[in-house]
C-alpha cells in the first residue's frame, strides 16, 4: 500500500530551491557548447563512435565464442575450423547477436534479468547448462518499459556478473512506499525551476533508478568513461520510447501514441530517430540553430533515471484504466481481455495526481508524458509514450536497423519494411505452444521481409511457468528473495528447457542460430546437426487451423505438470 508522499516538505524544497547547476544533480544546466559543433546528424548510418565502440567489442568477444562454442561442442561442426577463419577477418565474420527485452513493468524485469543470469558464464550451472557464455557473446542488448531495467543495469554495475547485480538491487524493497518519497519530488523540483518539464515520468524513473542504477545521479552520456563499456565488457545498451505529439489520437482528454507514430532510441553516444536523426546524447534538451549548432547547450537531461522514465512512461494509460474501468488504455503487452482492477496502481494514480496539482497546478494530461525541448521540430517539444502503447512491446527496431547488421536477436517475452523473420498469427502461436516453450524464426531466409540473410534469426521465449508461477502482475514493486529466487529460477530453466530436460536439443540449436548468419561470411555449411534442430526449432512458414475462439490459456508447471496453480498457491500463500 502506499502510504505517504509527504507534502509539506516537498512544498518547502519547491521554494528554497532557485538554482540548481552542480554537476551532482537531477536538473538539466546550462553549458556553452563546444566550438563547432554540429548537432543533428542525419540518421543515414550507426555513430562514428558505435561503429568504433563495436569494432573493439567484437574483437573482444572472439575468445569469448570460442569459449562458449568449445562448451557448446556442436555435433558434427568443425568449431576449430570456424574459429581459425572468424579470426582472420573478426569485424566482417563474428556474428552480431542482439537480446530484446520485452515489457511489461517489474514482471518483465525480474523475468528478463533471469534470462541474463542463465546466459552470463559467471553464473553457477550456467556453462553445465549449455546457455553461460551467450551473455559474453551479445553485441547489442534492447529494452523498452519495464524491460529497460535489465537493459540499463547493467553497464551502470561495470558489467560486473548478472547475480551479482541482481542482489545489488534489492528486489524485497518497495521504493515507492518504502523509500522517502520526498526525495523523489525535491530533485524533480530542481528540474522544474531550471526551467524543463517535469512529469510523472521523472517521479517513477526516480524510483526505478533507485531499485537498478548505483549511484542514481548517472547520465546516459557518461558511459563511454566507464571501465567496463570502455574495456567492451558487455554489450551496447539501447532503449526505445514511442511518441505522441498534438496530432496524436485523444482518449479522456489524454493524448495516445498511434501505431505510426515516431520511435525514439537512447544510447550512449545518441539520442535519437531513425526517421528524424540523432544528437549526442550528452546535449540533449538541445535545439539547434538554422547552423545546426546553438551557443549554450543543455547537459544532464539525460540523466538515467529519466531515460528510465521517458521509455516505461504509460501514466495516460494507467489514468485511463482507472477512469474508464478498464475499457480504455489497453496495453499490447496484457494477455487482452479486461484486466483485474489494481488497486494499488489506481492508488498511487491518486495520490500522484493530487501531489501535481496541488503544488504545480498542472492538469493530469500536463503531467503524464514527459516531454523534452525537441531538436528535430523546434516548433512542439519532443514528448514521449511507452512502446508498449504503440502496439510493440518487444524493442526490436533498434536491432534490426541495417546499419547495425545484427544476425541474431533473442527476444525475452513487425517491422516497418525492415529486415526481419516472418512471424504467425497469435492463434497460431498459441496453437504451436509457442507461448509456452521457445522458438525461432527466419532460420530460412525465404521466411524473412528480404528473402535474404540481411534478417537476423530471432529466438523468441514466452514467459511461461516451468518451475514457478511467475505471471505476476506488472505492477509488482517488490518482492521476498524467495519470490524473486523462484522467478529466476523460472527463467533459467526456460531458457536451458530445464537443463535439457524437456528438451534435449534446444540448447544447442541456440548455439546454431547464434553462429548461423555468419556461417555464410566464413564460407562454411550449415551442420547436418543444426539442419536437424532448425527442423524441429524454427517455425517453417505454414497455418494450421490456429485455436478456436473459446481458447483459454492456463498452463501448470512445465517442470512439474501434476502441480496446478491453485495448489500451487496454496503451498505459496505470500504470492498471488
Ligand atoms: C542526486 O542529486 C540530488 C540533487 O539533484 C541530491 O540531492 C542527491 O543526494 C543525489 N543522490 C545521490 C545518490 O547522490
Ligand atoms: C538446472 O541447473 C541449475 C543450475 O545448476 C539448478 O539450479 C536447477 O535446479 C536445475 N534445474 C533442473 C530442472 O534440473
Ligand atoms: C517546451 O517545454 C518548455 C518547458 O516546459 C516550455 O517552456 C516551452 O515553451 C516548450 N516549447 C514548445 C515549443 O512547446
Ligand atoms: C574491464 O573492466 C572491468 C571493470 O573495471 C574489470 O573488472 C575487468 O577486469 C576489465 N576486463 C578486462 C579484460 O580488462
Ligand atoms: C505526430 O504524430 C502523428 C500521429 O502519431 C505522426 O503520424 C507524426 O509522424 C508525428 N509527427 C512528428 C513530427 O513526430
Ligand atoms: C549561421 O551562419 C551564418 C553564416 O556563417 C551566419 O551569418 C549566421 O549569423 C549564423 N546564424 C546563427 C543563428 O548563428
Ligand atoms: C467497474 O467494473 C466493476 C466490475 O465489472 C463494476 O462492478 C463497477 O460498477 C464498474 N464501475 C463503473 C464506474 O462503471
Ligand atoms: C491553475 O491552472 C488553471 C488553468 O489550467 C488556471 O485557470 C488557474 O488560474 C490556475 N490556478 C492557480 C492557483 O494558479
Ligand atoms: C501444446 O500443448 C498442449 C498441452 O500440453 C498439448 O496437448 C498439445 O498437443 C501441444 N500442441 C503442439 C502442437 O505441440
Ligand atoms: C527459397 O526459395 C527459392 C525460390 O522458391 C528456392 O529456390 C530456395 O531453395 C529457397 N531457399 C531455402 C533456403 O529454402
Ligand atoms: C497466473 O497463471 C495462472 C495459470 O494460468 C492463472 O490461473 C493466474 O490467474 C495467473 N495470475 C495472474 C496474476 O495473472
Ligand atoms: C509538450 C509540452 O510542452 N508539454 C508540457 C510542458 O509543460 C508545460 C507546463 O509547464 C505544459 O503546458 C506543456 O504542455
Amino acid at each position: 500500500m502506499i502510504s505517504h508522499i509527504a507534502l509539506p516538505v516537498f512544498l518547502a524544497a519547491a521554494t528554497a530551491l532557485a538554482s540548481p547547476s552542480s554537476t551532482d544533480s537531477y536538473a538539466p544546466y546550462y553549458v556553452d557548447c563546444p566550438e563547432d559543433i554540429q548537432l543533428v546528424r542525419q540518421p543515414r548510418s550507426t555513430s562514428l563512435a558505435e561503429s568504433e565502440w563495436v569494432h573493439g567489442r567484437q574483437a573482444q568477444m572472439v575468445d569469448s565464442l570460442g569459449r562458449y562454442l568449445e562448451n557448446l561442442d556442436l555435433a558434427d561442426f568443425n568449431t576449430a575450423e570456424y574459429m581459425r577463419r572468424v579470426r582472420a577477418d573478426v569485424d566482417y565474420s563474428v556474428p552480431v547477436i542482439g537480446w530484446a527485452n520485452s515489457g511489461g513493468g517489474w514482471r518483465a524485469a525480474m523475468t528478463g534479468v533471469g534470462g541474463l543470469q542463465a546466459i552470463d558464464e559467471r553464473t553457477a550451472g550456467a556453462r553445465e547448462a549449455k546457455v553461460g557464455g551467450l551473455f559474453q557473446i551479445l553485441t547489442y542488448i534492447a529494452g523498452l518499459s519495464g524491460g529497460s531495467w535489465p537493459v540499463s543495469s547493467p553497464v551502470f554495475h561495470d558489467y560486473e556478473p548478472i547475480s551479482e547485480m541482481i542482489a545489488d538491487w534489492q528486489v524485497d524493497v518497495d521504493r515507492f512506499t518504502d523509500a522517502d518519497d520526498d526525495d523523489y519530488f525535491e530533485v524533480i523540483v530542481e528540474k522544474y525551476t531550471a526551467g524543463f518539464n517535469i512529469s510523472v515520468s521523472d517521479f517513477l524513473g526516480r524510483a526505478f533508478a533507485t531499485q537498478v542504477i548505483p549511484g542514481v545521479n548517472r547520465t546516459w552520456s557518461s558511459i563511454p568513461e566507464l571501465p567496463g563499456f570502455k574495456n567492451f565488457s558487455g554489450p551496447f545498451p539501447i532503449l526505445v520510447a514511442s511518441s505522441i505529439n498534438t496530432s496524436s489520437p485523444v482518449e479522456d482528454g489524454l493524448y495516445v501514441p498511434s501505431w505510426d507514430a515516431p520511435w525514439y532510441e537512447w544510447n550512449p553516444f545518441e539520442f535519437g530517430s531513425w526517421a528524424a536523426g540523432f544528437v549526442p546524447t550528452k546535449y540533449v534538451g538541445t535545439v539547434p540553430n538554422e547552423n545546426n549548432t546553438a551557443e549554450k547547450c543543455v547537459e544532464n537531461l539525460d540523466q538515467a533515471s529519466f531515460v528510465l522514465g521517458s521509455v516505461a512512461s504509460a501514466w495516460n494509460y494507467w489514468y485511463l484504466e482507472a477512469v474508464s474501468n478498464d475499457t480504455l488504455g489497453t496495453f499490447s503487452k496484457r494477455d487482452g481481455g479486461v484486466a483485474k482492477r489494481d488497486s494499488y496502481i489506481d492508488e498511487l494514480v491518486e495520490l500522484v495526481d493530487e501531489v501535481f496539482s496541488e503544488y504545480f497546478n498542472y492538469t493530469v494530461s500536463q503531467i503524464s508524458n514527459p516531454s523534452i525541448p525537441n531538436a528535430f521540430n523546434p516548433d512542439e517539444n519532443l514528448t514521449f509514450a511507452d512502446g508498449s502503447e504503440a502496439g510493440q512491446s518487444i524493442p526490436f527496431l533498434p536491432l534490426i536497423q541495417p546499419e547495425r547488421k545484427v544476425d541474431f536477436i533473442y527476444v525475452l517475452a513487425k517491422a516497418h519494411g525492415l529486415p526481419f523473420p516472418e512471424v504467425p498469427p497469435v492463434r497460431e502461436m498459441l496453437a504451436r505452444n509457442y507461448t509456452l516453450k521457445p522458438v525461432l524464426f527466419g532460420c530460412n531466409t525465404n521466411l524473412t521481409t528480404t528473402r535474404d540473410a540481411t534478417s537476423p534469426i530471432v529466438a523468441y521465449f514466452a514467459n511461461a511457468p516451468y518451475s514457478w508461477y511467475s505471471n505476476y502482475s506488472w505492477s509488482t514493486t517488490n518482492m521476498s528473495s524467495a519470490e524473486a529466487n523462484g522467478v529466476l529460477q523460472n527463467s533459467f530453466n526456460l531458457l536451458t528447457q530445464g537443463n535439457g530436460t524437456l528438451d534435449s536439443t534446444w540448447t544447442d540449436c541456440l548455439g546454431c542460430a547464434a553462429i548461423d548468419r555468419s556461417l555464410a561470411r566464413v564460407g562454411m555449411q550449415r551442420s547436418q546437426a543444426c539442419e536437424q534442430c532448425f527442423q524441429e526449432h524454427c517455425w517453417d512458414g505454414t497455418l494450421t487451423a490456429g485455436v478456436s475462439d473459446d481458447f483459454v490459456l492456463d498452463p501448470s508447471l512445465a517442470l512439474d505438470p501434476s502441480l496446478s496453480y491453485a495448489e500451487w498457491s496454496e503451498q505459496h500463500p505470500d504470492m498471488d
